[in-house]
C-alpha cells in the first residue's frame, strides 16, 4: 500500500495524511512523524459555516459555464516552461477586468489537483450564477518550483521547491497571468489560498507580501507554515487585509499548526475566519472550505479598481 501511494501522486495527500498513530504505523517512512501532533480540540474549534446546500457541486444543465484552460508560462526562476490551469468565469470578456484567486495544491499534487478534488469550475459556475460569488479568474499553478515538477517519487523531498515557488509566483507567474488575461492587477483584487503545503505557501507568501494580496486563506496548512512571529512580525499590519482565513478538519493530525496560528492571532487581536469541520486531511474538507472561502471574496465592495 505504501509503495502504491507513492505512484499515485495526485491522490497522495489525502491518503498519506490520515491521522496516523504510532501504533498503526500509518505514516510513510519519508514523512517526519513529529509533524502529526496529537489532536487536542479547543472549545472554539467549531464550524463557522454549515455543510454546503444540496446541489452545490452539481453541474446544472443549460447554465452558462466558465472555461477551464491549460496555459504555459516561462519561468525564469525554474528555467522551464511551466503549466497552470486557469478558470475564467461565464461570459469572460476583455472589455472588463477581473479579480484573481491563486489556488495552491498539496504535497502530492500538481496544477490539476484542485480541479480533481473540488471541481473548481462547477463550484464557481454555480456560485457566480446564484450571485453568491463574484466573477473571478482562478489560477491553479504548480507550486513545486523545480525542473521536474511532477509529483513522483518521495514527494516529501520536494518541500524545498514549494518554498522556491514564492519567487516563481511573484516574478514569473503573476506577471504572465496579468499580461495574458484581463485582470484587476492590485492587491484588493488578488487572493491567495491553498490546501496543506499550499495552505502554508498561501500564508507564507500572502502575509509576506501584504502589498500583493489582500485576501489570504490557509486550508489545513502543513508544517511548511512559517512561525507566527515570522508570518506577521507586526500583527497590526494584518489590518490592511480584507480577509485572513484559517480552516481545518478536526480529524486532521496537522490541525495543531492552524490552531497555533489561530490562538496567536486571537491573542494579538487580529480578526480572521476560523472554520473547523469534522473532516480529516481530505478532499471533502478542502472542497467545502473552498466553497465558503469563495463567498467571502467580496472584491467589488472593497476595491478601488471598480
Ligand atoms: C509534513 C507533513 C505533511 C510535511 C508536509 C505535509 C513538509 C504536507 C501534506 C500535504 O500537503 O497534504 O511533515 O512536511
Amino acid at each position: 500500500m505504501k509503495s502504491l501511494l507513492l505512484v499515485l501522486p495526485a491522490l497522495c495527500a489525502p491518503l498519506l495524511a490520515q491521522e496516523p498513530t504510532e501504533a498503526s504505523g500509518g505514516n510513510p517512512p519519508q514523512q517526519p512523524r513529529k509533524a502529526w501532533g496529537n489532536i487536542v480540540l479547543k472549545s472554539d474549534d467549531v464550524p463557522a459555516f454549515p455543510a454546503p446546500p444540496a446541489g452545490w457541486d452539481k453541474v446544472r444543465p443549460g447554465m452558462a459555464r466558465g472555461r477551464l484552460e491549460k496555459v504555459e508560462y516561462d519561468s525564469k526562476t525554474v528555467g522551464t516552461r511551466r503549466k497552470m490551469n486557469v478558470y475564467t468565469p461565464p461570459g469572460y470578456t476583455v472589455s472588463r477586468r477581473y479579480p484573481v484567486l491563486y489556488l495552491l495544491h498539496g504535497i502530492g499534487g500538481d496544477e490539476n489537483e484542485w480541479q480533481h478534488f473540488a471541481q473548481v469550475d462547477t463550484l464557481l459556475d454555480n456560485l457566480i450564477t446564484d450571485g453568491r460569488a463574484e466573477p473571478m479568474i482562478v489560477v491553479m499553478p504548480n507550486g513545486r518550483a523545480q525542473k521536474d515538477d511532477r509529483p513522483t517519487g518521495d514527494v516529501f523531498q520536494h518541500a524545498p521547491a514549494f518554498a522556491v515557488f514564492e519567487q516563481d509566483l511573484l516574478q514569473d507567474l503573476i506577471p504572465a497571468v496579468e499580461s495574458r488575461y484581463s485582470v484587476l492587477a492590485n492587491k484588493e483584487n488578488r487572493a491567495i489560498a491553498g490546501l496543506s503545503m499550499g495552505g502554508g505557501q498561501a500564508l507564507n507568501f500572502g502575509l509576506g507580501h501584504l502589498d500583493h494580496f489582500a485576501w489570504i486563506g490557509g486550508f489545513s496548512s502543513a508544517p511548511n507554515t512559517r512561525k507566527n512571529e515570522e508570518l506577521l512580525p507586526l500583527p497590526d499590519q494584518a489590518k490592511q487585509l480584507k480577509l485572513l482565513w484559517l480552516s481545518c478538519g478536526s480529524r486532521d493530525g496537522l490541525i495543531h499548526i492552524s490552531q497555533d496560528f489561530h490562538a496567536w492571532l486571537k491573542r494579538h487581536g487580529v480578526s480572521h475566519v476560523w472554520h473547523v469541520t469534522d473532516h480529516a486531511h481530505d478532499a471533502a474538507e478542502w472542497k467545502q472550505a473552498l466553497y465558503w472561502f469563495l463567498q467571502k471574496l467580496s472584491f467589488s465592495s472593497s476595491s478601488p479598481g471598480h
